[in-house]
């Protein structure tokens, strides 16, 4: 995989007329974005399939998948169907709910993005004493992307770590939450940013701004 600028947009807006108007501001910079449950369910998944029409993007779908196996496989082929290129998958649920996402999505030739650790503070209480495990559950099962967070860098450099080189990490918490893209890029192959982009009075300059500071 390969994202350029090192940089993913999370569109976490609401309004078909921001989202597009930020896509026209960013996309000579951006070839990949991430779209969650809140425009998903403001404008219908539709969206997913509107934006890919209109803008030469890659997109990543965080919807967080968190199921039981027959009904995550159910989830992630109807995302992937809408157009999306990759999916945000939990690893908490363990092997089996993981390994229904994998393989649905490879039968669709896409991929699938395991969420290690989380950027917030919360999630130092139930899913840090799991994370590296669930990391590790990702090498033995064959995944190759994974999330891991910017705002705590010891847990993304051990991430990185159990991962190996070779897999793809993108990191949350760019910002908004504290972490600096420069510094999450020593260990992240890409930073994935919202707000500070989609909220800033001028997306485009803000976005230049952070490519700008890890150049
Ligand atoms: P900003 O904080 O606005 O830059 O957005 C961060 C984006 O990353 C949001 O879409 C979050 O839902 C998402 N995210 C996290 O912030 N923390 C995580 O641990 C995981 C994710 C994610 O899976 O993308």
């Amino acid at each position: 995989m390969k994202v350029k600028n090192q940089i993913i947009l999370a569109l976490d807006v609401e309004e078909k007329e921001k989202a597009f108007s930020i896509l026209e501001e960013t996309t000579q910079y951006l070839d990949t974005i991430k779209i969650g449950y809140p425009i998903t369910l403001a404008l219908g998944p539709k969206i997913i399939t509107d934006i890919k029409d209109n803008f030469d993007v890659k997109i990543i779908a965080d919807f967080k998948v968190a199921d039981i196996d027959a009904t995550n496989e159910k989830i992630v082929r109807n995302t992937l169907n809408y157009g999306a290129d990759s999916i945000i998958v939990h690893g908490f649920t363990g092997e089996d709910s993981v390994t229904a996402c994998k393989e649905a999505a490879e039968n669709l030739g896409k991929e699938i993005f395991l969420l290690t650790e989380m950027s917030h503070p919360g999630a130092d209480k139930f899913l840090k004493p799991v994370s590296l495990d669930i990391a590790q559950m990702g090498v033995e099962l064959g995944i190759k992307n994974y999330v891991a967070p910017a705002t705590k860098l010891d847990r993304l450099k051990k991430i990185r770590e159990i991962v190996g080189k070779d897999a793809f990490i993108i990191s949350p918490g760019v910002g908004f939450q504290g972490g600096e893209a420069k510094d999450t890029l020593n260990y992240a192959n890409a930073a994935i940013i919202g707000r500070s982009i989609y909220n800033s009075e001028s997306p485009q300059e803000s976005l230049e701004q952070i490519i700008k500071s890890i150049s």
